[in-house]
């Protein structure tokens, strides 16, 4: 298969923004390079490759300290570059890996202490073929005692189906992109209020409030249409939310963003230092680097 999106951006803009003192990158990916790590026979899409060194200079270049590496579909259950990256980044790395129910105990282990704090459970069907619930719920109950969490990403039609499975599994649960809504319905309609009752009911689930690039339709550089979605889920849940970059933005057919701009989306969602500090620093701290969090 060959490439079939876009080349990250060249030359993201230094943002106006300046990020708080320790801010997370708490989902974006690494891919390859696929001569060392070769893409998954099961993919749906051939992404370019995106090593890890790229990522560390983005980082620095828009004003970020750490980065949260999110297992991708495109290299499926194959966990090798999530764990060279998680390994070479002293540290400044933590991952959240995809397994099947064949997982062995030594492999977890080994995968905790490469950096690994979560599995990623992938719902979208034009991604992937998603395990059985049984499968997933065993594979929950494998990870929860390694005080790890779990990601689930999933497209807004498809929340009320999952959800009762959902709310059943026993550790937190970190949802992608707010569930993906439709930001031309409005912010205080049933669709999205679905969304906001998982979060308000379940004081377990927590929510990325990332990926304006895929949601809006008014487009870069300010994402307009989707600020009031974001900014609803930071302001009712401040405890509870991440921001990510979702470098190098995998799978994206309408525009590549300017990383610079994604960072400037913040203030827009979160307008106070206060919420800054707990989306950018705090909460993905208390998650990720439980040890060196004082929050
Ligand atoms: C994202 C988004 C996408 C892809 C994946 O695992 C993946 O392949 O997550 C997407 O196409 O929406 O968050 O990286």
């Amino acid at each position: 298969m060959d490439p079939d999106w876009l080349p990250f951006h060249p030359e993201p803009s230094v943002p106006e923004f300046r990020p708080p003192a320790g801010a997370v990158d708490a989902h974006c990916h690494v891919f390859g390079p696929a001569a060392q790590f070769p893409f998954a026979q099961e993919r749906k899409y051939t992404p370019c490759d995106a090593g890890k060194e790229q990522l560390w200079a983005l980082r620095d270049h828009l004003g970020l300290s750490r980065n949260v590496i999110v297992q991708a579909t495109c290299h499926g259950a194959d966990n090798r570059a999530l764990v060279d990256g998680l390994l070479a980044s002293n540290g400044l790395a933590r991952g959240v890996a995809t397994v099947r129910g064949s997982v062995t105990d030594t492999e977890l282990a080994f995968l905790d202490k490469a950096g690994v704090r979560g599995v990623r459970f992938n719902f979208v069907k034009r991604l992937v073929d998603a395990l059985p619930f049984d499968d997933l719920k065993s594979i929950a109950d494998r990870i929860a005692p390694l005080g790890w969490h779990i990601v689930i990403y999933f497209e807004a039609q498809d929340l009320a189906e999952y959800f009762d499975f959902f709310t059943s599994l026993p550790t937190t649960v970190v949802v992608d992109h707010m569930g993906r809504p439709d930001v031309t319905k409005p912010v205080d309609g049933p669709d999205f209020e679905l969304f906001l009752r998982l979060m308000q009911d379940h004081g377990n689930f927590w929510s990325k409030v990332s990926c304006p690039e895929r949601l809006s339709l008014t487009g870069p550089p300010a994402y307009e249409d989707a600020i009031p979605f974001a900014r609803t889920v930071v302001e009712r849940f401040p405890d509870r939310v991440l921001w990510g970059t979702d470098w190098p933005h995998p799978n994206m057919k309408s525009h590549m963003p300017d990383d610079g701009k994604l960072v400037d989306f913040i203030p827009h969602i979160a307008p106070t230092m206060d919420l800054q500090q707990k989306l950018l620093v705090y909460n993905p701290m208390r998650l990720y680097w439980p040890e060196e969090s004082l929050a």
